[in-house]
């Protein structure tokens, strides 16, 4: 078991966008298993490869209930094909912006093509918390942050107090 360390904001690398994997290898498994290990501990839904600061296309989810028998899923290069018209809104949170949480709305239902573990192609057809967690865990891939689904002015206050931490916290050591 390996557990990596969750950047969070203020960091700049939170909002670059991450490039795709062009083979599927041991290396890669193994960089699932400590991402699935991340997630449980943290404990969290969802976890991009960018969170444990690597600019590359890897989400992890598992929105299984904790009485429920564990649904680990693992996408690579994960690409939305299709959205729904109809949207849904969810109280999201972000394990790079603690102690946060806002309504997102966001399409209720997408179909996403990715890889597997091993390399093979899938299609998948998500719903429910998995659709809105899919979609939150791609937009970090492309660099973006649930808060920027935000007004500007929500938006602002919470990156205004993580630059105030991070600086007080700089302060102090
Ligand atoms: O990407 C992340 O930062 C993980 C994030 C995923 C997510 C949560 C809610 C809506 C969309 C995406 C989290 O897992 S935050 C923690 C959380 O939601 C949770 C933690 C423990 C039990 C249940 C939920
Ligand atoms: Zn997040």
């Amino acid at each position: 078991m390996a557990l990596r360390d969750i950047i969070i904001l203020p960091d700049n690398t939170l909002k670059r966008r991450s490039s795709d994997f062009t083979s599927v290898d041991a290396d890669v498994r193994d960089l699932a298993s400590d991402m699935f290990d991340t997630m449980y501990e943290a404990p969290g839904i969802g976890l991009a490869a960018v969170q444990i600061g690597l600019l590359k296309r890897m989400i992890v989810v598992d929105v299984s209930h904790k009485e429920d028998k564990p649904d680990p899923i693992c996408m690579i290069n994960p690409k939305i094909v299709w959205s729904s018209e109809e949207m849904s809104e969810y109280e999201e949170g972000c394990l790079s912006i603690p102690e946060i949480y806002d309504k997102v709305t966001r399409p209720a239902e997408v179909k996403v093509q990715y890889l597997d573990r091993e390399g093979a192609e899938c299609e998948r057809h998500c719903d429910g918390l998995l659709s809105t967690c899919v979609q939150h865990e791609i937009d970090h891939l492309n660099g973006v942050l649930f808060i920027d689904h935000l007004s500007r002015l929500k938006r602002d206050r919470v990156i205004k107090k993580f630059v105030k931490a991070a600086r007080q916290n700089e302060i102090s050591q």
